[in-house]
């Protein structure tokens, strides 16, 4: 069938679809990824009051693209105390969070009760919090790190209190390309079978997708389709989240910087091509907030929250270590033409 036929008809594209997406005019391309988007959500924009806190960047894995753990790069190990994490969490309660979003380096000298204490502490003393932690990556660290098959590693995650899992580690199934910008680090099927082990447990995730490096956009194609067969089977992912490749102080040597036509293309295909991942995640710190802003035009329906403090796409040239103020975010979303709602972390509507 046609291609422009098939959008008309709301009709499953393929990775041939998907690439041939690519060849539409931006317009063309965000006109139809526009029209599922008012379908599913109106001009209704989430995002939620969220503190993002990374315990520790000390890491056993050498990731090209990533400029936040500690190496030659940035010579600045740390790893906070259990107590430094709960005074973070203190203050940031008083901002009103409703979600902290806790990912470390994989750490081997931090131990597995370092890690798991955290989510404890921090829900034996805020049981309302949303915790949202652990990425398939590190999830994978610690079983083999603690000799733990990954069932057991979600098992404990559920008796210590984590409610959801983060979408990071997910970078680029391709293995090829894998294999060159993370080789040692989690497996793609490792990462995908995690998730179906959480989601299996009745427990919601999120999917990243790392784009802008060394990857062709036949391999985006192809990464969306491996979540997009997860999705049909156990129904457990929340959002994907394009993540746009930050090029400072790493070792991937990329000259190119993405187009602003290539980013919100890859949004709008994402929203086509993902046609059952509900919400889709334009996400600020990576994207630039005047990108995320236009990337409602273009199938999104969420951008992310106030984080207070990033520190990982920061370390590759974000403009983001500080967050966003809540009421520069609300008025954002609606001076650019969208009704901004709060939601929690499971895509409840709130304000
Ligand atoms: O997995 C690392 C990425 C991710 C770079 O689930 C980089 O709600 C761009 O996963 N350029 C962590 N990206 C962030 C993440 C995330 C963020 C916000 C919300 C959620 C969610 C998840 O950051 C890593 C990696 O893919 N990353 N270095 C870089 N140079």
């Amino acid at each position: 069938m046609n291609l422009i036929k098939k959008l008309e008809e709301n009709k499953r594209l393929n990775l041939k679809d998907g690439l041939k997406l690519y060849d539409l005019d931006l317009l063309t391309l965000g006109k139809y990824a526009n029209k599922i988007r008012e379908e599913k959500f109106g001009r209704k924009t989430y995002y939620n009051i969220n503190r993002h806190i990374n315990p520790t960047n000390i890491c056993k894995d050498v990731c090209q693209f990533c400029g936040f753990s500690s190496s030659r790069k940035n010579p600045n190990p740390y790893t906070m105390t259990h107590k430094e994490i709960l005074d973070t969490v203190d203050k940031s309660i008083k901002n009103g969070i409703k979600e902290v979003h806790i990912v470390s380096a994989h750490n081997p000298d931090a131990g597995l009760e370092w890690y798991l204490e955290i989510f404890k502490k921090v829900k034996e003393k805020y049981p309302q919090l949303h915790v949202k932690a652990l990425t398939a990556a590190e999830i994978n660290f610690l079983a083999t790190q603690y000799n733990l098959t990954h069932q057991d590693t979600i098992n404990k995650m559920v008796e210590y209190g984590v409610d959801s899992m983060p979408g990071g580690g997910a970078e680029i199934f391709d293995e090829k390309i894998r294999k060159r910008i993370c080789g040692g680090k989690v497996s793609s099927d490792d990462w995908i079978n995690i998730h179906r082990l959480w989601h299996n447990a009745g427990k919601k995730s999120n999917a990243t997708m790392l784009f802008g490096h060394i990857e062709s956009r036949e391999n985006r194609i192809d990464h969306m389709l491996r979540l997009r067969n997860l999705q049909d089977e156990t129904n457990g992912f929340n959002a994907f989240i394009p993540l746009v490749y930050q090029r400072e102080n790493n070792f991937l040597n990329v000259k190119d910087y993405l187009t602003a036509q290539e980013i919100l293309k890859t949004m709008a295909i994402s929203r086509l091509v993902l046609d059952n991942i509900p919400n889709l995640k334009a996400y600020w710190v990576t994207s630039t907030v005047k990108l995320a802003l236009l990337s409602q035009e273009f199938g999104a329906n969420d951008l992310d929250g106030t984080i207070e403090k990033e520190s990982i796409n920061s370390a590759s040239g974000a403009k983001s270590a500080k967050g966003m103020a809540c009421d520069e975010f609300v008025s954002l979303i609606k001076n650019s033409g969208f009704v901004p709602i709060e939601r929690d972390s499971l895509y409840n509507e709130l304000n």
